[in-house]
Parts: C-alpha cells; sequence; structure tokens
C-alpha cells in the first residue's frame, strides 16, 4: 500500500474566493505545519479544528497568504491517512506557490482520484462508493444526484453484499462436500441449495438488471441530435430547450456551421444535445460532407430530433434526410406551427410516414413541454415516467452482474442436474468474484486504472 505523502489542489482551476490545497500521507502535518504561522506545537492542535494563521515560505520568509487550516488525523479522514487542508485564497497562482512549497518538502502530487482511492485502498468505502464520488462531483440533475449519493452511502454495496451472501455459504457447504466425498448426502440438498440460489440470488439480480434500464439514464444521461434543412429552426430550438440564447438565431439559411453541444436538463435526464449545420442540397443530392459529419454523429446519438418547416411544403431535402433517420429512434418535430398552411401537417405526416410527430413553435415557445414529454418516453422506452428506481447500477457493474447471473444459473440447473460438486464450485466461484468486482473484493489492478483515471486531480 501506498505509504508516501500526497497533496494536490483540490478546488477547480481559475480563480475563487477560496481554494484548497489539501495534503495527505503520514508525513502531511509533519511536512505542512512549519509553514504555517504562529508556530504551533503538533501535540496541542487539536484534530478536525479550523486553526487560522498565515503561510510564509521558510527559505525566502515571505507571507505567501492569509489561510485557515485544519489538521484530521488518522483514521477519521477521508483517505483514514493524516490528512491536512489548508483553505487560501483561491487564485490559481497563489495556490499553485503553496503546493509548490509543500512539494518542495518531499511530498509527492497526487494523481487523479489518487485521495479517493486511497479511501477504497484503506478500507474506508467499497469500489462503487469510489465510483460513486465522480459522479456526485459530475452530477447533472438532481435525480443523478440522488442516485449518486444513496451509492456513496453504499446502498449497492450492501445490496451486493446480500447476494453475495447466500453464494458463500453454499459454496462453503459445497467444497465440504468435495472434501469428504463420503458426506455429500448429508451436506447438499440440491434442492434446497437451488431454491435458495433462485430466491436469493437470481431473483435480485434480475431486479437489479431492471432497476439498470430504468434509471440507467439518469445518471449517464443521453445524447440527441437536432438535424434538418437550413432554416427550418434547428438552433431557435436548442436555444428553446436550454432556456438561453446559446446558438445564433439569424433568418439566413446556413447560419449554423459547425455542430454546438450543450447539456440540458429533461425531466432529470441529463441530455447532451447536438446542434447541425443544416443539411441541404446541391446537384448530386444533399452536399456529401455534411452527410458525412452529420452520419458520424447520428451514429453516437441516442434519440434524433428530425426538424421540418410547415410553412412550406415537404422538399426533396426534407426526405432525403427523413431516408437517413427513419430506421433511428426518430421524433418528427414539425416547426413554425405558428406559420402553418392549411392541412400541411397532415400532408407532412403522411410524406414522412413511420415517426413520432410532435409540432411546435420553436419562436413562440409552442408545444415545448409536450417535445420534452416525447423526448423523455423516448428515452425512457415507456409510456408513462417511472418512479426512480432505489438502487441502479452503473454499465460496469451491469455487465458484472450480468456474469453472475449467468453462473448463479448454472449453479441451479447443475443443482437439478445433479452435476458434481466440483463443477458447481467453479460457477459458484464465478458468481461470488463478478459480484465481487462490483464491490472491489476481487477487481483487477487494470480495472482500478480505468475507474480512477476518470476522476479529476484533487479528489
Ligand atoms: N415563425 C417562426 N419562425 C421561426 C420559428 N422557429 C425559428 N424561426 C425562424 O426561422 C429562422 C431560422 O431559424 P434558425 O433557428 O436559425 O434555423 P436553423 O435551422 O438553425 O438554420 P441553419 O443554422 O441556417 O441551418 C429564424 O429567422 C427564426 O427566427 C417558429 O417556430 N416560427
Ligand atoms: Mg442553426
Amino acid at each position: 500500500m501506498d505509504s508516501d505523502t500526497i497533496a494536490a489542489v483540490a478546488t477547480p482551476p481559475g480563480a475563487g474566493g477560496i481554494g484548497v490545497v489539501k495534503i495527505s500521507g503520514p508525513q502531511a502535518i509533519h511536512i505542512a505545519l512549519p509553514l504555517l504561522h504562529p508556530p504551533r506545537d503538533p501535540s496541542r492542535i487539536k484534530s478536525h479544528h479550523l486553526y487560522y494563521g498565515t503561510i510564509i515560505d521558510p527559505e525566502t520568509e515571505k507571507t505567501l497568504d492569509e489561510v485557515l487550516f485544519t489538521i484530521m488525523r488518522a483514521p477519521r479522514t477521508y483517505t483514514r491517512e493524516d490528512v491536512v487542508e489548508i483553505q487560501a485564497h483561491g487564485s490559481r497562482c497563489g495556490l499553485g506557490a503553496i503546493l509548490e512549497l509543500v512539494l518542495k518538502r518531499g511530498v509527492r502530487l497526487a494523481e487523479p482520484g489518487e485521495f479517493t482511492k486511497r479511501a477504497f485502498l484503506n478500507g474506508r468505502i467499497d469500489l462503487s462508493q469510489a465510483e460513486a464520488v465522480i459522479e456526485v462531483v459530475n452530477a447533472q440533475t438532481t435525480e443523478g444526484l440522488e442516485l449518486a449519493s444513496r451509492q456513496l452511502k453504499g446502498c449497492l454495496f450492501e445490496a451486493i453484499d446480500a447476494i453475495r451472501g447466500p453464494i458463500k455459504t453454499i459454496l462453503v457447504d459445497v467444497e465440504a462436500a468435495i472434501d469428504f466425498p463420503e458426506d455429500v448426502e448429508d451436506i447438499i440438498h440440491p434442492e434446497h441449495f437451488a431454491q435458495e440460489m433462485t430466491n436469493d440470488v437470481i431473483a435480485p439480480l434480475e431486479e437489479l438488471l431492471e432497476h439498470y434500464d430504468e434509471g440507467h439514464v439518469y445518471r449517464e444521461g443521453v445524447a440527441a441530435i437536432i438535424i434538418g434543412r437550413p432554416n427550418v429552426g434547428k438552433s431557435s430550438l436548442m436555444n428553446r430547450l436550454l432556456e438561453k440564447e446559446r446558438a445564433i438565431v439569424t433568418a439566413v439559411p446556413g447560419t449554423t456551421r459547425d455542430f454546438i453541444e450543450e447539456t440540458v436538463n429533461i425531466r432529470g435526464i441529463p441530455m447532451r444535445l447536438i446542434d447541425t449545420a443544416g443539411l441541404h442540397d446541391t446537384q448530386d443530392g444533399l452536399e456529401a460532407e455534411g452527410i458525412r459529419f452529420t452520419r458520424e454523429r447520428l451514429d453516437e446519438a441516442d434519440l434524433v430530433l428530425f426538424m421540418v418547416d410547415c410553412s412550406m411544403p415537404i422538399m426533396d431535402e426534407d426526405v432525403q434526410i427523413y431516408d437517413l433517420v427513419r430506421n433511428r429512434k426518430t421524433i418528427l418535430v414539425i416547426n413554425k406551427l405558428d406559420l402553418v398552411i392549411h392541412d400541411i401537417v397532415s400532408n407532412i405526416v403522411e410524406r414522412l410516414r413511420g415517426l413520432f410527430w410532435v409540432d411546435i413553435s420553436a419562436l413562440y415557445n409552442r408545444g415545448i413541454e409536450k417535445l420534452k414529454a416525447a423526448v423523455f418516453r423516448g428515452v425512457m422506452h415507456q409510456t408513462g415516467p417511472a418512479d426512480l428506481p432505489s438502487i441502479v447500477p452503473n454499465l460496469r457493474h451491469k455487465v458484472a452482474i450480468k456474469k453472475a447471473l449467468t453462473a448463479s444459473r448454472d449453479v441451479v440447473e447443475g443443482f437439478s442436474t445433479g452435476r458434481p460438486a466440483e463443477l458447481v464450485a467453479v460457477d459458484l466461484t464465478e458468481a461470488l468474484d463478478s459480484l465481487g468486482e462490483i464491490v472491489g473484493a476481487t477487481t483487477t489492478e487494470e480495472i482500478l486504472d480505468q475507474i480512477f483515471s476518470r476522476f479529476c486531480v484533487g479528489k
């Protein structure tokens, strides 16, 4: 386990009222305290109390800043190591100078996520809680935050632990049967074990998978792309959904030249919304470059908002775009409802058959709530909003749960068909290890690196 002392600026880069330098490890107090004035006897400093002082470079005797600092002694700290937090003024260069002073004294700069990694390695939190830290920091909606906070409290850990329990108990018996083959019949009760696996392992795992389906978009979010001919009102819709003037809107076709991406909150779902340049006609149909570009974006998107203008009849270009999107998850957005010509909406719907449609006026803010509802349903694959499930696994957890589920079903089959205990033990171990990956009980270095590399420095 790491025993060196690490430090980083824990607040985001840029200027702020205050900024925090965080130091963790066995040398944290010993190194930080001599930099803080007035001098204080370490043994008289109370843990978890806020102190006032100035920070002075011992070499130049220059005062760097006026600060508040806290010394937190192990093990009641974030990392379970000694931690010192120095709150200074939030200028980038001031914080940099304090950090440099600390680093000069033999402290190492922390890697991204290293504080949280230490909390995990030192047993304060499990791996799913460590992952939740990233999500709490990055949450875009209250729902996403709620799910992350529950995971941070250890709800997923408890659920997984409760499922691992019966697997362990059965595995102990199966291993005993391997060691004492003459007592097999006394030890193994196939029907009873199969029942237990079904009720206490398979059923709750299936439930967790359902929760993933119902709730993962709240955590991971979705991407939606707005496409359509020039001037149909794509950027106007973008601004309307963002509730701010983000994209430039003009009456001139071809206003948006590149794509614009922003995150919006659609009924609790963080949605990456992409506004694109209008696809327009050249002599040989839609311009090739635009299509190539849009196709790439289309492939990344979970949902397409295909926009047409109902102040004029459908054009060839609209039909060409229709061909591009008709087999994807698409909502047809019929815009400029305020300018509608008689019967045109039913004509459009007839020509662009098979798409769910909503008519709106981006300019006059009509039909936007209806559109949001359609987007929400489109993303949630269901007709009505569901309650937020209590625990929602993430994609990594889902993969592990599926593996555990397959192995558990094999265990049940093994018991029902009288498979040798050795083989059943393999499946039981596989189920146990897969679930262990979620909480970090059986996790490879590679997975750990992957997870912690998603953190920012200082967390
Ligand atoms: N009457 C009316 N005009 C609208 C509506 N939505 C957009 N417009 C107008 O249509 C024009 C084009 O709007 P944009 O939002 O720039 O359209 P766009 O699809 O982004 O256009 P490009 O970026 O050029 O492809 C602007 O003059 C808007 O004010 C609407 O619902 N009703
Ligand atoms: Mg535009």
